[in-house]
Protein backbone atom coordinates (compact mmCIF):
# COMPACT_ATOMS: atom_id res chain seq x y z
CA UNK A 1 0.00 0.00 0.00
CA UNK A 2 1.57 3.54 -0.45
CA UNK A 3 -0.05 6.48 1.28
CA UNK A 4 -2.39 8.55 -0.79
CA UNK A 5 -0.81 11.33 -2.11
CA UNK A 6 -0.52 14.33 -0.24
CA UNK A 7 -0.78 18.58 -1.23
CA UNK A 8 1.76 20.66 0.60
CA UNK A 9 2.15 24.61 -0.02
CA UNK A 10 4.43 27.23 0.93
CA UNK A 11 1.96 30.63 1.44
CA UNK A 12 3.28 34.04 1.88
CA UNK A 13 1.16 36.26 4.22
CA UNK A 14 1.16 39.56 3.04
CA UNK A 15 -0.11 43.16 3.92
CA UNK A 16 -0.19 46.41 5.40
CA UNK A 17 1.56 46.86 9.00
CA UNK A 18 -0.63 46.12 11.82
CA UNK A 19 -3.41 44.15 9.92
CA UNK A 20 -2.64 41.64 11.60
CA UNK A 21 -1.46 38.88 9.59
CA UNK A 22 0.60 37.41 12.77
CA UNK A 23 -2.33 37.03 14.46
CA UNK A 24 -3.88 35.23 11.50
CA UNK A 25 -0.56 32.86 11.36
CA UNK A 26 -1.35 32.32 15.65
CA UNK A 27 -5.03 31.63 14.77
CA UNK A 28 -4.34 28.90 12.11
CA UNK A 29 -1.36 27.31 13.79
CA UNK A 30 -3.62 27.20 16.52
CA UNK A 31 -0.19 28.14 18.95
CA UNK A 32 1.59 31.13 19.36
CA UNK A 33 4.48 31.11 17.40
CA UNK A 34 5.02 34.83 16.04
CA UNK A 35 4.53 37.87 18.39
CA UNK A 36 1.73 40.64 17.51
CA UNK A 37 1.47 44.11 19.21
CA UNK A 38 -1.15 46.63 17.83
CA UNK A 39 2.59 48.80 16.80
CA UNK A 40 3.11 48.74 13.39
CA UNK A 41 6.23 46.88 12.05
CA UNK A 42 5.91 44.44 14.81
CA UNK A 43 7.24 41.57 12.71
CA UNK A 44 10.76 41.93 11.10
CA UNK A 45 11.63 38.33 10.46
CA UNK A 46 9.68 35.61 7.90
CA UNK A 47 8.89 33.35 10.25
CA UNK A 48 7.18 30.02 9.32
CA UNK A 49 4.04 28.45 10.59
CA UNK A 50 2.87 25.12 9.71
CA UNK A 51 -0.66 24.04 9.96
CA UNK A 52 -0.85 19.76 9.11
CA UNK A 53 -4.78 18.98 7.88
CA UNK A 54 -4.74 15.38 8.15
CA UNK A 55 -8.20 15.23 7.13
CA UNK A 56 -7.00 16.54 3.64
CA UNK A 57 -3.33 15.18 3.79
CA UNK A 58 -2.13 19.00 3.41
CA UNK A 59 0.44 20.93 5.15
CA UNK A 60 0.32 24.49 5.00
CA UNK A 61 3.45 26.12 5.57
CA UNK A 62 2.51 30.16 6.17
CA UNK A 63 5.11 32.77 5.89
CA UNK A 64 4.40 35.26 8.38
CA UNK A 65 6.38 38.55 6.72
CA UNK A 66 6.94 42.09 8.24
CA UNK A 67 4.24 44.16 7.07
CA UNK A 68 4.92 46.12 3.38
CA UNK A 69 4.78 50.34 3.95
CA UNK A 70 7.10 52.90 2.75
CA UNK A 71 10.74 52.02 3.62
CA UNK A 72 12.44 54.96 6.19
CA UNK A 73 15.86 53.33 6.53
CA UNK A 74 18.35 50.08 5.44
CA UNK A 75 16.14 48.17 7.73
CA UNK A 76 13.25 48.80 6.36
CA UNK A 77 14.61 48.28 3.16
CA UNK A 78 15.35 44.69 4.05
CA UNK A 79 12.09 43.88 5.69
CA UNK A 80 10.21 44.72 2.24
CA UNK A 81 12.97 43.03 0.14
CA UNK A 82 12.02 39.64 2.50
CA UNK A 83 8.30 40.14 1.62
CA UNK A 84 9.20 40.17 -2.05
CA UNK A 85 11.58 37.29 -1.91
CA UNK A 86 9.40 35.16 0.19
CA UNK A 87 6.61 35.59 -2.79
CA UNK A 88 9.20 34.39 -5.02
CA UNK A 89 9.50 31.03 -3.37
CA UNK A 90 5.84 30.54 -2.59
CA UNK A 91 3.03 28.66 -3.89
CA UNK A 92 -0.03 31.21 -3.13
CA UNK A 93 -0.15 34.28 -1.74
CA UNK A 94 -2.79 35.26 1.59
CA UNK A 95 -3.30 38.95 0.98
CA UNK A 96 -4.33 40.63 4.35
CA UNK A 97 -6.36 43.64 4.09
CA UNK A 98 -8.59 45.01 7.15
CA UNK A 99 -12.24 45.98 7.31
CA UNK A 100 -12.57 48.75 9.73
CA UNK A 101 -9.58 50.80 7.32
CA UNK A 102 -10.30 51.53 3.60
CA UNK A 103 -8.51 50.21 1.25
CA UNK A 104 -5.66 52.39 0.51
CA UNK A 105 -2.31 53.28 -1.85
CA UNK A 106 -0.50 50.51 0.28
CA UNK A 107 -3.30 47.98 0.06
CA UNK A 108 -3.49 48.17 -3.91
CA UNK A 109 0.39 48.84 -4.21
CA UNK A 110 0.50 45.09 -2.51
CA UNK A 111 -2.28 44.56 -5.12
CA UNK A 112 -0.59 45.02 -8.04
CA UNK A 113 2.29 43.66 -7.09
CA UNK A 114 0.01 40.13 -6.21
CA UNK A 115 -0.39 40.56 -9.80
CA UNK A 116 2.53 40.88 -11.25
CA UNK A 117 4.19 37.63 -9.66
CA UNK A 118 1.12 35.71 -10.91
CA UNK A 119 0.67 33.75 -7.65
CA UNK A 120 -3.10 31.96 -6.84
CA UNK A 121 -4.20 34.93 -4.00
CA UNK A 122 -6.44 34.56 -1.61
CA UNK A 123 -8.26 37.63 0.38
CA UNK A 124 -8.64 37.85 3.96
CA UNK A 125 -10.49 40.99 5.13
CA UNK A 126 -9.55 40.88 8.80
CA UNK A 127 -11.34 42.70 11.81
CA UNK A 128 -15.07 42.28 10.97
CA UNK A 129 -15.52 41.88 14.34
CA UNK A 130 -14.89 45.98 14.54
CA UNK A 131 -16.48 46.77 11.20
CA UNK A 132 -19.85 47.79 10.74
CA UNK A 133 -21.77 44.90 7.90
CA UNK A 134 -21.73 48.72 5.05
CA UNK A 135 -17.92 48.67 6.12
CA UNK A 136 -17.32 45.14 5.36
CA UNK A 137 -20.10 45.22 1.84
CA UNK A 138 -18.07 48.22 0.75
CA UNK A 139 -14.26 46.44 1.49
CA UNK A 140 -15.38 43.70 -0.89
CA UNK A 141 -16.92 45.37 -3.61
CA UNK A 142 -13.70 46.99 -4.00
CA UNK A 143 -11.23 44.58 -3.45
CA UNK A 144 -13.22 42.31 -5.72
CA UNK A 145 -11.84 44.12 -8.40
CA UNK A 146 -8.31 42.94 -8.42
CA UNK A 147 -10.01 39.83 -9.74
CA UNK A 148 -8.35 37.10 -7.43
CA UNK A 149 -9.03 33.52 -6.69
CA UNK A 150 -11.43 34.05 -3.44
CA UNK A 151 -12.28 36.81 -0.45
CA UNK A 152 -13.05 35.56 3.22
CA UNK A 153 -14.34 38.56 5.51
CA UNK A 154 -12.84 36.84 9.06
CA UNK A 155 -11.59 38.29 12.48
CA UNK A 156 -8.69 36.57 13.69
CA UNK A 157 -8.80 37.24 17.16
CA UNK A 158 -12.85 35.74 17.39
CA UNK A 159 -11.44 32.68 15.04
CA UNK A 160 -14.62 33.48 12.53
CA UNK A 161 -14.26 32.71 9.01
CA UNK A 162 -11.10 30.63 9.89
CA UNK A 163 -12.10 27.63 8.09
CA UNK A 164 -13.01 28.84 5.39
CA UNK A 165 -9.43 30.50 4.89
CA UNK A 166 -8.17 26.95 5.23
CA UNK A 167 -10.19 25.34 2.85
CA UNK A 168 -9.55 28.36 0.28
CA UNK A 169 -6.06 27.68 0.70
CA UNK A 170 -6.13 23.77 0.65
CA UNK A 171 -7.70 23.88 -2.41
CA UNK A 172 -5.11 25.94 -4.38
CA UNK A 173 -2.10 24.12 -2.97
CA UNK A 174 -0.28 21.67 -4.86
CA UNK A 175 0.63 18.15 -4.76
CA UNK A 176 3.46 17.08 -3.07
CA UNK A 177 5.44 15.69 -0.23
CA UNK A 178 5.15 17.38 3.57
CA UNK A 179 8.13 19.77 4.34
CA UNK A 180 7.55 19.24 8.13
CA UNK A 181 6.99 16.64 10.42
CA UNK A 182 3.30 16.35 11.11
CA UNK A 183 3.56 17.72 14.79
CA UNK A 184 5.74 20.89 13.32
CA UNK A 185 4.43 24.07 14.46
CA UNK A 186 7.19 26.46 13.68
CA UNK A 187 10.88 26.89 11.73
CA UNK A 188 11.65 29.30 14.50
CA UNK A 189 14.57 28.86 16.86
CA UNK A 190 13.51 28.66 20.42
CA UNK A 191 16.37 31.19 20.50
CA UNK A 192 14.69 33.73 18.47
CA UNK A 193 11.41 33.33 19.51
CA UNK A 194 12.50 34.17 22.88
CA UNK A 195 14.13 37.36 21.75
CA UNK A 196 10.91 37.89 19.86
CA UNK A 197 8.79 36.92 23.12
CA UNK A 198 10.64 39.90 24.95
CA UNK A 199 10.48 42.23 22.26
CA UNK A 200 6.93 41.91 22.77
CA UNK A 201 6.17 42.44 25.88
CA UNK A 202 8.55 46.04 25.02
CA UNK A 203 6.21 46.97 22.06
CA UNK A 204 2.62 47.03 24.10
CA UNK A 205 4.13 49.36 26.36
CA UNK A 206 6.10 52.10 25.22
CA UNK A 207 5.12 54.38 22.96
CA UNK A 208 5.99 56.51 19.61
CA UNK A 209 9.01 55.80 17.77
CA UNK A 210 10.70 53.65 20.80
CA UNK A 211 9.43 50.17 19.46
CA UNK A 212 11.44 51.24 16.45
CA UNK A 213 14.57 51.15 17.74
CA UNK A 214 14.50 48.58 19.85
CA UNK A 215 15.79 45.05 18.99
CA UNK A 216 16.43 42.06 21.78
CA UNK A 217 19.51 39.99 21.34
CA UNK A 218 19.46 36.63 23.46
CA UNK A 219 23.35 35.89 24.17
CA UNK A 220 22.32 32.67 25.70
CA UNK A 221 20.43 29.91 26.92
CA UNK A 222 21.36 27.66 28.87
CA UNK A 223 20.24 24.49 30.91
CA UNK A 224 20.44 24.25 34.13
CA UNK A 225 21.03 20.33 35.26
CA UNK A 226 17.59 20.18 37.19
CA UNK A 227 14.48 22.39 36.06
CA UNK A 228 16.16 25.60 35.17
CA UNK A 229 16.34 27.37 32.55
CA UNK A 230 18.72 30.12 32.39
CA UNK A 231 18.49 33.22 29.82
CA UNK A 232 20.81 36.14 28.97
CA UNK A 233 19.17 38.78 26.66
CA UNK A 234 20.41 42.15 25.94
CA UNK A 235 17.48 44.53 25.30
CA UNK A 236 19.36 47.40 22.56
CA UNK A 237 18.48 50.64 21.40
CA UNK A 238 19.90 53.46 19.56
CA UNK A 239 20.46 56.57 22.01
CA UNK A 240 21.63 56.62 25.61
CA UNK A 241 17.90 58.82 26.69
CA UNK A 242 16.22 55.68 25.49
CA UNK A 243 18.21 53.25 27.13
CA UNK A 244 16.53 55.32 30.43
CA UNK A 245 13.00 54.56 28.84
CA UNK A 246 13.88 50.88 28.34
CA UNK A 247 15.03 50.16 32.39
CA UNK A 248 12.64 53.13 34.06
CA UNK A 249 12.53 54.70 37.12
CA UNK A 250 14.36 52.84 39.19
CA UNK A 251 14.64 49.85 37.01
CA UNK A 252 10.80 49.21 37.34
CA UNK A 253 10.19 48.75 33.59
CA UNK A 254 13.00 46.43 32.60
CA UNK A 255 11.47 44.33 35.96
CA UNK A 256 7.95 44.19 34.90
CA UNK A 257 9.07 43.44 31.14
CA UNK A 258 11.80 40.83 32.55
CA UNK A 259 8.54 38.91 34.87
CA UNK A 260 6.13 39.08 32.29
CA UNK A 261 8.35 37.40 29.69
CA UNK A 262 9.43 35.27 32.34
CA UNK A 263 5.85 33.71 31.82
CA UNK A 264 5.78 32.83 28.15
CA UNK A 265 8.89 31.69 28.33
CA UNK A 266 8.38 29.40 31.50
CA UNK A 267 5.46 27.76 29.03
CA UNK A 268 7.92 27.74 26.15
CA UNK A 269 10.40 25.84 28.09
CA UNK A 270 8.24 23.63 30.33
CA UNK A 271 10.39 24.85 32.90
CA UNK A 272 11.53 27.42 35.86
CA UNK A 273 13.36 29.93 34.00
CA UNK A 274 15.37 32.56 35.40
CA UNK A 275 16.49 35.70 32.84
CA UNK A 276 19.05 38.19 32.99
CA UNK A 277 18.43 40.89 31.16
CA UNK A 278 20.43 43.97 30.06
CA UNK A 279 20.06 47.43 27.84
CA UNK A 280 22.72 48.45 25.88
CA UNK A 281 23.27 51.35 23.34
CA UNK A 282 24.15 50.41 19.76
CA UNK A 283 24.17 53.57 17.83
CA UNK A 284 21.50 53.88 14.77
CA UNK A 285 21.50 50.22 14.96
CA UNK A 286 18.61 50.43 12.32
CA UNK A 287 20.71 51.94 9.40
CA UNK A 288 23.80 50.17 9.88
CA UNK A 289 24.58 47.62 7.26
CA UNK A 290 27.03 45.73 9.63
CA UNK A 291 24.85 45.99 12.44
CA UNK A 292 21.80 44.48 10.52
CA UNK A 293 24.11 41.78 9.31
CA UNK A 294 24.64 40.56 12.66
CA UNK A 295 21.56 40.51 13.50
CA UNK A 296 20.62 38.46 10.76
CA UNK A 297 18.27 40.67 9.03
N1 LIG B 1 -10.45 43.64 16.57
C1 LIG B 1 -9.55 42.85 15.98
N2 LIG B 1 -8.25 43.09 16.14
C2 LIG B 1 -7.38 42.26 15.52
C3 LIG B 1 -7.79 41.17 14.71
N3 LIG B 1 -6.69 40.56 14.22
C4 LIG B 1 -5.64 41.23 14.73
N4 LIG B 1 -6.03 42.25 15.51
C5 LIG B 1 -5.18 43.22 16.26
O1 LIG B 1 -4.46 44.00 15.33
C6 LIG B 1 -3.16 44.34 15.86
C7 LIG B 1 -2.09 43.95 14.89
O2 LIG B 1 -2.02 42.53 14.82
P1 LIG B 1 -0.72 41.79 14.25
O3 LIG B 1 -1.11 40.38 14.03
O4 LIG B 1 0.47 42.09 15.08
O5 LIG B 1 -0.59 42.54 12.83
P2 LIG B 1 0.50 42.32 11.67
O6 LIG B 1 -0.20 42.48 10.37
O7 LIG B 1 1.24 41.06 11.88
O8 LIG B 1 1.45 43.57 11.90
P3 LIG B 1 3.00 43.77 11.46
O9 LIG B 1 3.78 42.60 11.95
O10 LIG B 1 3.38 45.03 12.17
O11 LIG B 1 3.01 43.92 9.98
C8 LIG B 1 -3.07 43.62 17.21
O12 LIG B 1 -3.38 44.54 18.23
C9 LIG B 1 -4.10 42.53 17.09
O13 LIG B 1 -4.63 42.12 18.34
C10 LIG B 1 -9.20 40.94 14.56
O14 LIG B 1 -9.68 40.02 13.90
N5 LIG B 1 -10.03 41.82 15.21
MG1 LIG C 1 3.20 40.69 12.20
Amino acid sequence: MTDPSTRSGFITVVGRPNVGKSTIVNALVGEKVVITSSRPQTTRNTVRGVVTIEDAHTQLVLIDTPGVHKPRNALGERLNAQVYASLAEADAALFVIEAPNKIGPGDRLIAERLKDVGLPVIVAVNKVDVAGREAILAQLGEAGEWDFAAYVPISATKRDGLDRIVDELVSITPEGPFFFGPDATSDQSEELLTGELIREKYLRRLREELPHSLAVLVDEIEVTDGDLVRVTATVLVERESQKGMVIGKGGVMIRDVGTEARRDLERLFGKKVFLDLRARVERDWQRRDEMLDRMGF
